[in-house]
């Protein structure tokens, strides 16, 4: 496994990034935390997001990348998955800026013909505070609508998502596209994220549970942002600890639906937390052993303490029976 191989997320302390930027291999780079300016060729997104420890550069690695900069998208693509981010400040009517972000990267994936949206991340300041009436995260809900319903009449599948409250800054989205479709993953103990009532709001969100792909070889899992969340109610208020299990429950439960064979290997995880100060409880199997970033921001609904996303990947294709 190495440069030009496959796809892969790594977590680089801040202080590598002169090594990083030569790479050509990169399609793209989340900062957290980071503070001096990145100066490499790769799409690069900076989120106000604290990392528990030092600054953290993302790095998600691909084959060898064609990178451009259009209409304020910053992208890579490797012939296999397409890298898209972009930043929309000034962001005071959130609907409005989740609209022209999707808007915008949708249009480079399509004409860069990668036209199929298999992760999303998004991130924005104040997602609780009211706009016009109604809290910020459902503001959103509604813009995203807007920019995807063109996208899923044509028949386009949600992408797996993460959205997080950040301390500030603009609303950053970034995704990884591909030219053929995922298959989508729903959790069997919760209702499908897009079905939620509407006592979440007017406008479901528009994301799937988990989306798994083939690619090079190996059948790939992009778990969205999984909270403690069965049928549509979150568990435990506030509760770390009864939080996790639950949580940890439904990431088991995606992987055992996504059928990844016996030798899948868990490549990344993300833990969103609301406070630093706040002890996350001993992990279970096969989750403690993989890279873990951890990272102070607000998750969507006020009384979940925690998220976690994760990527896994199975064996190579074929060697199973
Ligand atoms: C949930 O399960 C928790 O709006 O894109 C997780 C992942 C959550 C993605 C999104 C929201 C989103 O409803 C919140």
């Amino acid at each position: 496994m190495g440069i030009f191989d496959r796809m892969h997320i790594s977590y680089y302390a801040a202080d590598r990034r002169a090594a990083l930027e030569h790479r050509c291999d990169i399609l793209g780079v989340v900062g957290y935390g980071t503070t001096t300016a990145w100066q490499g060729r790769a799409p690069y997104v900076a989120v106000a997001l604290a990392p528990a420890g030092p600054p953290v550069y993302e790095v998600i690695a691909g084959g060898r990348v064609l990178s451009a900069v259009r209409d304020g998208v910053h992208y890579a693509h490797d012939g296999e998955w397409l890298f898209a981010a972009v930043a929309v400040g000034a962001c005071e009517r959130i609907a409005v800026a989740a609209a022209e972000a999707y808007g915008r990267i949708l249009r480079i994936a399509e004409g860069e013909g990668y036209g199929y949206l298999i992760r999303a991340w998004q991130y924005f300041p104040d997602i609780h505070a009211p706009d016009e009436g109604l809290e910020r995260y459902r503001q959103f809900n509604r813009g995203r609508h807007r920019a995807l319903e063109g996208y899923l009449a044509q028949g386009g599948i949600r992408p797996a998502a993460t959205c997080i409250g950040t301390s500030g800054g603009a609303l950053t989205l970034h995704v990884l596209a591909r030219r053929t479709p995922g298959t989508a993953i729903e959790n069997p103990r919760q209702v499908c994220a897009y079905r939620y009532p509407d006592t979440y709001g007017p406008q479901p969100p528009d994301f799937v549970r988990a989306m798994k792909v083939v690619g090079d070889g190996r059948e790939w899992l992009w778990i969205s942002g999984t909270a403690a969340i069965i049928g549509h109610e979150s568990q435990a208020p506030g509760d770390l600890e009864a939080q996790a299990r639950e949580t940890f429950a439904n990431l088991d439960t995606l992987v055992a639906c996504a059928d990844l064979g016996d030798d899948r290997q868990v490549l990344a995880v993300k833990v969103y937390v609301r406070g630093h100060d706040q002890v996350l409880p001993s992990w279970p199997q096969p989750w403690k052993t993989a890279p873990v970033l951890t990272l102070r921001g607000d998750i969507c609904r006020s009384e979940l303490a925690l998220e976690i996303e994760a990527v896994v990947v199975g064996g190579p294709r074929g060697a199973r029976p």
